[in-house]
């Protein structure tokens, strides 16, 4: 009987350890994708390739992308690969691409990778984006490829034009996703058009804000800071102040390292609003 006993104990001693042990490992995968939402999959006869975003959703406009590569024979997660992707947009006359980061892994230990693609153009009945990720395991090359839903964006996030200098610019809003009340940390990015398929990242310019209520007498707000660049190939960054909730039309000028203004207006009595912008409403 006292042997018995003592062997249950074993048992549920060890049911118990293996139970903590897959709950740890589920903890793990749970902060990874925590507050994340899985928007498509790509798959190949050899893996399955998950695309997530904050929205669960791609937008026009800036788009922070992360994705996990899942091994179809194991069922498990791809730690090891070096990942790359190429989105292009097939229209009736021509194929172009965006503006769009490198893949990197977040974590040594975890699944994801991460990057980010500026759709500068939305889909429409007759013209659609793809996605190209190309992904490297163990000295093997593999490649997987999909159409991707970019709808458009209702308010306008992302602005593609010519400069004054003969120069194809696209500026697009990243942050703040979520905008308070408050003096805001503003991310925002600025890239050309060297041609149809590269789009690099301009540096050391100035992404000059003026932010409006274009419904109260298109007041501003106090302590608003122009975006810049810290490290050449980066983001920029900036303070968004709103003193208050509703439609906000953030008028832009993009201003080159001499301070030559290439696109955008000054905001005065007459001229109301700028020929770049972007809009939030929160
Ligand atoms: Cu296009």
């Amino acid at each position: 009987m006292k042997f018995q006993i003592k062997n249950i104990v074993a048992i549920l001693f060890m049911a118990l350890a293996l139970t903590s042990c897959s709950d740890n490992d589920d903890s793990v995968a749970v902060n990874e994708l925590d507050g994340l939402i899985k928007f498509q999959e790509m798959t190949n006869t050899t893996h399955t390739i998950e695309l997530y975003s904050k929205a669960g959703t791609l937008v026009q406009g800036y788009n922070e992308i992360k994705l996990r590569i899942k091994d179809n024979a194991t069922n498990q997660y791809v730690k090891n690969a070096t990942v790359s992707w190429m989105p292009i947009m097939h229209m009736a006359m021509m194929n172009h691409s965006c503006p769009n980061s490198e893949v990197e892994k977040i974590t040594t230990e975890g699944t994801l990778y991460e990057g980010y693609i500026v759709f500068q153009m939305a889909q429409n009945d007759t013209e659609y984006w793809d996605l190209k990720v190309n992904y490297t395991i163990d000295g093997v090359d593999y490649t997987t490829t999909s159409v991707i839903d970019v709808p458009a964006s209702v308010k306008r996030t992302v602005n593609s034009f010519m400069g004054s200098d003969n120069v194809k610019y696209i500026v697009a809003y990243a942050e703040p996703s979520y905008p308070k009340v408050a003096v805001n940390d503003m991310v925002v990015g600025v890239w050309k058009m060297q041609d149809m398929m590269t789009f690099p990242v301009v540096d050391g310019y100035t992404l000059k804000i003026d932010p409006r209520m274009p419904s109260m007498g298109n007041h501003s707000s106090p302590n608003n800071v122009h975006a810049t660049q810290t490290t050449a190939g980066d983001l920029y960054n900036g303070k968004l102040s709103l003193t208050m909730t509703g439609y906000w039309k953030i008028n832009l000028q993009l201003a080159k390292p001499d301070g030559t203004i290439v696109k955008g207006e000054e905001i005065t009595e007459t001229v109301t609003a700028s020929s770049i912008f972007f809009e939030i409403e929160f």
